[in-house]
């Protein structure tokens, strides 16, 4: 059968409405390494690099890390690090095959490899998308020990740039790897500093996770086989600030599309409060009502307005992005797309490493001017009926995430003792940071929510929500 699979072999019987590769891969030069082979990159910035390559600059190839599971890696690998990309916006659809990913290794059971990737000649950058949970001192500790090799070979310094939704992502980086490294490790960490360059950078693009349903479009579309083919829309955004090892990277990378500036700040924190703020209060929305994918959750006129009005009225007057309408409303249709099938339960995944940077900022910041916070309040409220794992139509679910156990702790309770389950929720500062566990005004306002959420429901709740006064 694998010569009905994707791969460099078949590459060429692919139909000619698919744009493929036209440039040939060098596994053993590759200029980026990157942390955390999942959809999103395979769909963002391994297409920015493979229009590098077709530029014909070759010193983009990806030398591509799965962090834990070898199961992807495996079947990337037998499909020559290819797979397809369903491009769908308002414009249309279209499919592409990027061709930028010419190695794999699995950190965990490769390890080696991966160091010996980061010390490599030819590798001029390591990119990182680890998700919110994956700033741990393993993570530090791989870059300390690929650096230390490659420091001692007596190569160049490398741009390490994290790409996760966290705000000042470069200096967290930075930070972790400092408070990883041991007192033998003084005279490497100055040449890192010295040597090293981490810029803090905004990415976006919605990339659900794989479905059978692409596999099976792409296989239509191909005419072959492919495992590991993805769906995502038109629009994509990397904001990077501009600080390189090579200077001469900004250049190329802004030919690309990337926006290169001082200024990430604002971007990353429009993004993260705006859609990543309102994509998990509708996740959770989605997966208490049954509500499959975020395009359903958005088709529901007061999801909708509810989702309008958090970013317009408590969001965006705390953001220096000045064109927050127009990124609210192309939001609004970005989250609409039918093409893209996110799932409410993909993006709940995690919701305890993601709500300190989505929702606290703007909540304080709202209580600062003496301004509502009603819906993020509301939010809050309906991600503790969340940690119930039980939809309103009786159908449990499960809680994906690394605090999933003392969430439910928590939330199993909160039908016959809603306060003492706030107060266990509320007082907790790995969620809201130290400012609002002791805000009494916080406290009641989400108290109140979470008894209209019981006793009246997702749904009715945010209907009432909408219909009240800034
Ligand atoms: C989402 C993000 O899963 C989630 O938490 O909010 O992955 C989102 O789709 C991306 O940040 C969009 O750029």
């Amino acid at each position: 059968m694998s010569e009905h699979k994707l791969s460099r072999a078949t590459l060429s019987e692919v139909s000619a409405s698919v744009k493929t590769p036209g440039y040939t891969p060098q596994p053993s030069e590759t200029g980026v390494v990157h942390l955390g082979l999942g959809a999103f990159h395979r769909a963002h910035q391994a297409m920015v690099f493979d229009q590098l390559l077709r530029e014909g600059d070759a010193r983009w190839g990806i030398h591509g890390v799965g962090m834990t599971q070898p199961g992807l890696v495996n079947k990337l690998r037998a499909q020559d690090g290819l797979y397809a990309v369903r491009i769908a916006g308002a414009t249309g659809v279209e499919w592409q095959v990027p061709g930028a990913l010419w190695q794999t290794s699995v950190a965990t059971t490769e390890r080696q490899s991966v160091l010996n990737a980061i010390a490599a000649q030819s590798t001029r950058w390591i990119t990182i998308t680890v998700t919110e949970k994956g700033y741990t001192p393993a993570l530090a500790q791989l870059l300390i020990d690929g650096l230390r090799l490659r420091h001692a070979t007596g190569r160049a310094g490398l741009t390490i740039a994290s790409c996760d939704n966290l705000q000042g992502n470069g200096h967290k980086l930075k930070a972790l790897i400092h408070a990883t490294a041991n007192t033998q490790d003084a005279s490497l960490m100055q040449w890192i500093d010295a040597h090293c360059a981490f810029p803090c950078s905004m990415v976006d693009r919605i990339v659900p996770a794989a479905t059978a349903e692409v596999a099976e479009a792409a296989k239509a579309v191909l005419g072959l086989e492919d495992d590991c083919a993805l769906s995502t829309e038109t629009f994509w955004e990397w904001v990077i600030e501009d600080h390189f090892v090579d200077p001469s990277d900004a250049a190329l990378l802004a030919k690309c599309g990337v926006r290169v500036t001082s200024q990430v700040h604002s971007y990353e924190e429009a993004k993260l409060r705006m859609l990543n703020g309102s994509h998990t209060a509708m996740a959770l929305m989605g997966a208490i009502t049954g509500r499959a994918h975020i395009a359903d959750c958005i088709g529901a006129d007061h999801i909708r307005a509810f989702v309008h009005q958090m970013m317009s009225l408590e969001v965006a007057p705390h953001l220096s992005r000045t064109d927050w309408q127009e990124y609210r409303d192309a939001l609004i249709q970005r989250f609409g797309n039918p093409y893209l099938k996110h799932s409410v339960h993909q993006i709940a995944t995690d919701s305890s490493q993601k709500i300190p940077q989505r929702w606290p900022p703007t909540v304080l910041a709202q209580m600062a001017k003496g301004q509502s916070f009603e819906r993020h309040a509301l939010a809050a409220a309906i991600f503790l009926r969340y940690t119930l794992a039980i939809d309103e139509q009786g159908h449990a679910y499960t809680l994906n995430d690394p605090e999933a156990e003392s969430l439910m702790a928590i939330g199993q309770n909160q039908v016959a003792d809603a306060a003492g389950c706030l107060k266990a929720l509320l007082d907790r500062q790995d969620l809201w940071g130290s400012e609002l566990p002791n805000n009494t005004l916080w406290a009641q306002r989400v108290a109140y929510w979470h008894d209209q959420v019981l006793h009246q429901g997702v749904d009715a709740t945010v209907k009432f929500a909408i219909s009240l006064d800034p």
